[in-house]
């Protein structure tokens, strides 16, 4: 990537938390945590902000989210009404380019520096882009600009919500070199660690490294961090790929010994995965069980068949045939979920059964 590319990354503002508070206007100013019940194993998914003055983060098991903030209001996720924002955003950004990487259902990265709006100042589109997304959901994003991938994540994190902030290439090395590892994005904790005990604890510690020693203490990455500390992450911004598989999994509240529970389960599942593939048009020729233990163990078992499916009885078949190779029944289980991989769409899947039709001329 050259010093002359113009990438945008785009976050949405304490998403979850985000979304509950505009569809209720009640929770708007308040502690708001989405997530697990505080009486369950679960966890924070996000926090509003109120919330994360508290000590409140992502990640966090919720009873420890209520000890830290008893009057907060807990919440159930609402996957439907995040996947509808998320739309609406990524609406938004295709109508500046079509290079658009998302990473998550509140982020992605946009290469503008050719954009379908003729605009050359990136700072300018990204704040059209952050009012567009306010006028179409009522919600704030944050905005990094810079000129590669790295520098534009980082920045989108420093005036969060609602803010944005531009490293331009004079400013990035003493931006970098401020910046703690902690906020390196590709550093994660057990690297972290690793660094503090070697003495590295912010860019110009980490700058002061030679690429060997760097390599040596962390193989491959140790090139991507030596680069990065010097603002070059030459990464390109590749715009989504068709959709690889389809799943839901679940996490029971209480570790599960019973069989058929699980099967009643996993019957769900494959309802509800039914459910989504017939809204998206698809089918899959491999279905996947996967199993999380109590000890956290995991595992998956596959199985593809000859025709592509999506039928929840159909699928649950298969399902039932793969629960035998696992040890369910006779250990308790924490996860369960079913994945279909190897998607065909609907048109895909006809052209065989059409061509199998009688060939009659008129
Ligand atoms: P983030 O963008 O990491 O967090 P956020 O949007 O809530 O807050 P911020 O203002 O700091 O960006 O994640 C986006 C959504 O993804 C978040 O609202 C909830 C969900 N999520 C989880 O469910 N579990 C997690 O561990 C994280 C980090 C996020
Ligand atoms: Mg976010």
């Amino acid at each position: 990537m050259k010093d002359t590319s113009k990438i945008v990354h785009i976050d949405m503002d304490a998403f979850f938390a985000a979304v509950e508070q505009r569809d209720n206007p009640a929770l708007r100013g308040k502690p708001v945590v989405v997530g697990g019940d505080p009486e369950s194993r679960g966890v924070v998914c996000t926090a509003s902000y109120e919330a994360r003055k508290f000590g409140i983060h992502s990640a966090m098991p919720s009873r420890q989210a209520y000890l830290a903030c008893p009057h907060a209001i807990f919440l159930h996720p609402r996957f439907e009404a995040y996947k509808e924002a998320s739309q609406q955003i990524r609406e938004i950004f295709s109508r500046y380019t079509d290079l658009v990487e998302p990473l998550s259902l509140d982020e992605a990265y946009l290469d503008v520096t050719q954009n379908k709006v003729g605009q050359p100042s990136a700072t300018l589109l990204a704040e059209s882009i952050r009012r567009d997304i306010y006028a179409a959901t009522q919600l704030t994003a944050s905005a990094g600009v810079s000129y590669n991938k790295f520098l534009a994540k980082v920045a989108s994190d420093m005036n969060k919500p609602d803010g944005i902030t531009v490293i331009t290439p004079d400013q990035a090395q003493d931006f970098i070199d401020t910046l703690s590892i902690r906020k390196f994005h590709g550093v994660g904790v057990a690297t972290e660690r690793k660094m503090k005990a070697l003495g590295i604890h912010n860019g110009v510690d980490l700058r002061s490294w030679d690429k060997m020693d760097l390599m040596q203490q962390f193989g491959k990455a140790g090139l991507y961090y030596y680069n990065i500390v010097r603002g070059v992450d030459s990464r390109p911004v590749v715009a989504s790929r068709e959709r690889k598989s389809l799943g839901k999994e679940t996490t029971f509240d209480f570790d599960v010994g019973d069989k058929e529970k699980i099967q009643e389960t996993l019957q769900g599942l494959a309802e509800e995965v039914e459910g989504s593939a017939r809204r998206k048009k698809i089918l899959g020729r491999t279905i996947t069980l996967k199993v999380r233990y109590d000890d956290f163990e995991t595992l998956t078992r596959s199985q593809t068949v000859a025709k592509p499916t999506r039928n929840a009885n159909e699928v649950m078949a298969v399902i039932e045939t793969l629960m035998s190779k696992t040890e369910i029944g006779d250990r308790d289980v924490r996860l369960v979920g079913l994945s279909l991989t190897n998607l065909v769409s609907e048109g895909e899947h006809c052209l065989p059964q059409q061509l199998e039709l009688p060939l009659v001329f008129p």
